[in-house]
């Protein structure tokens, strides 16, 4: 058999992507990608969102996403792509953001006409026009009433496996609820971005997947069921808002006539729940034993890795998620990933190789110039005003800035991925900026650890594509392995794996404690580190 067709989809925060694969030649097929900004212009979005002036409130627009999806489908058609020959999608979103439909959302979905778009037929189906993503921050009252009502930091980590966090959706949801009280009456479905897609594919509501749901502070993560605790921390009537949950890796249905319809797929392609676009990186990137770990530079950056067994982060600023293969996933997230390091391109008029041509040529320890990288409110570690702290250099300084802000992304992610205690002995890359290879020989050198890049940057589509196959087959009890599929897909040559320097492992040793002290005596009052910091340049650079 030459024909074994699986479609990923991934909505991110600036794009629609899909890519389709053909299991049977291993093979790649397409990779196709809407950008929300050029693309879909009439919604004014800037880098896929709507943002307040003080940078807390950040949406965007579920009306948007249909439409890309529609765009999506047609160019495909438009490519001769046998559609009716594809076995089973799934798919991944941003993960964390809501979705608010009315009771019509049901009976339009059910009843849509080919004849006429999607766009048009669900316009009047939402009961908030906008959707809070995940990088909206202005949930901090919220969170703290939830963490309190469920007994402090400790029992909000043991039964949702996250601290209460601004993006995800429980604290979202309350502020829905208690801002907007009568829109959140006529809720009747609360979907995630993944799940509202989900849906629409297939022209029902869909459940929830463990590994989506485990970002919203609002499912227990031991017994992978919505907690009532949780539920009534957050807001009144939750549960009769929310869809069930299932397994990442259960079919939910077959595609909506809709679909077979306009766009000639077959009747019988069958769904797979959608997940999280980290969820479905970890496959995507081939991460289903432990011992590996990956980094994802995508809008947002991100760090994670598989689990076997269930550990939190104590301090409260990583996650557990349930990964696709029903074990766990660790994940840190840094809002300040691409348009952080776009800011610094931007300013001095830089292309991405001038940008990493720089990078080459500065020494590693940027002469002891330390940069708190927060031009965004920022996640881990918590800061809600954006500012962006430079010690021993300031803002025109063209080097130090490249430099600056590609070490202290690295470090910070150092610094904050240690409470991770699986040891770590290649890390994985993916996303937008995992393309440049000498951002990602920083990283390797501040982690000491090699780095395999991916000739593929989007790896939620594929990872998608993947879970979309695996599930397929287990539906036709032909069972395939986790790690001999993802291995069919993730062949690295040897000029896609970057090797550390051992030379820059004790200055980079080095270079984290004094990271370590700047951001304290920022963030947490803590001893000035001018005089730690002037060592450091006096032993690496001698002046
Ligand atoms: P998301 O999935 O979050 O929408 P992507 O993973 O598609 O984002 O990454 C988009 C980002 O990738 C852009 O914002 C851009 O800054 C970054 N990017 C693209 N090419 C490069 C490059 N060569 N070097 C560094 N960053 C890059
Ligand atoms: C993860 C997170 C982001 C989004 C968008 O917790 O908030 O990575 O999933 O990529």
């Amino acid at each position: 058999m030459n024909v074994d067709y699986f479609l990923g989809i991934d909505c991110s925060t600036q794009s629609l992507t899909a890519v389709l694969i053909n299991l049977s030649k291993n093979e790649i097929i397409l990779r196709y990608s809407i950008n929300f900004d050029e693309e879909l212009p009439h919604y004014n979005t800037q880098n896929g969102v709507f943002s307040s002036n003080d940078g807390k409130v950040v949406h965007s627009s579920p009306l948007m996403w249909v439409e890309a999806l529609e765009l999506l489908f047609k160019a495909l058609v438009q490519r001769d792509l046998p559609l009716n020959e594809i076995k089973a999608i799934s798919g991944s979103g941003q993960q964390h953001g809501t979705v608010y439909l009315n009771n019509s959302f049901e009976p339009t979905l059910k009843n849509l006409d080919s004849e006429k778009s999607l766009v048009n037929q669900l316009q009047s189906v939402f009961t908030r026009e906008t959707s809070p993503i995940w990088m909206d921050s202005s949930t901090t009252k919220q969170c703290e009433e939830i963490r309190l009502k469920l007994g402090g930091l400790e029992p909000t980590i043991y039964i949702t496996g996250s601290n209460t966090f601004e993006r995800f959706s429980g604290p979202q949801i309350r502020k829905f609820y208690e801002q907007n009280y009568d829109d959140y009456i006529q809720t009747s479905t609360i979907h995630l971005v993944s799940s509202f897609l989900s849906s629409i594919l297939l022209g029902k509501s869909s459940p929830i997947d463990h590994g989506d749901g485990a970002g919203m502070n609002l499912m227990n993560i031991r017994t992978n069921q919505w907690d009532d605790k949780a539920l009534n921390a957050t807001a009144p009537n939750l549960r009769q808002k929310l869809p069930a949950l299932t397994n990442s890796y259960d079919v939910v249905g077959k595609i909506s006539p809709f679909f077979v319809e306009r766009f000639g797929f077959s009747p019988e392609t069958i769904l797979v729940a959608w997940s999280g676009d980290n969820p479905n990186s970890l496959i995507g990137v081939g991460l289903t034993e432990k011992g590996k770990a990956a980094i994802s530079l995508g809008t947002s950056d991100t760090y994670f890795s598989f689990m076997k067994n269930l550990s939190f982060d104590m301090l409260g600023e990583g996650h557990v998620f349930r990964a696709p293969t029903g074990d766990f996933m660790s994940l840190i997230c840094f809002k300040n990933g691409s348009l952080a390091r776009e800011a610094i391109k931007d300013k001095f008029n830089l292309n991405w190789d001038e940008f990493g041509e720089i990078l080459r040529k500065t020494p590693p320890g940027n002469f002891g110039k330390i940069m708190l990288p927060y031009f965004l409110p920022e996640i881990v570690p918590l800061v809600l005003e954006p500012t962006v702290y430079r010690f021993g250099f300031d803002e025109n300084d063209m080097q130090g800035n490249v430099r600056g802000i590609i070490e202290a992304q690295f470090l910070s992610m150092r610094l904050h991925s240690e409470w991770i205690q699986e040891q770590t002995e290649e890390i994985y890359a993916t996303g937008g900026a995992s393309a440049n290879k000498e951002i990602l020989q920083v990283a390797s050198n501040i982690f000491n650890t090699k780095i395999y890049q991916f000739e593929i940057t989007n790896s939620a589509a594929l990872g998608a594509a993947l879970r979309s196959a695996k599930s397929y087959y287990d539906s036709i009890n032909e069972r395939i392995n986790w790690t001999e599929l993802v291995n069919r897909f993730l062949k690295i040559q040897d000029n896609y794996i970057i090797q550390p320097n051992n030379k820059y492992k004790k200055l980079y040793d080095d270079l984290l404690e004094v990271y370590r002290k700047c951001e304290k005596f920022i963030l947490k009052n803590g001893e000035d580190p001018e005089q730690f910091r002037k060592d450091f340049v006096k032993k690496y650079f001698g002046n």
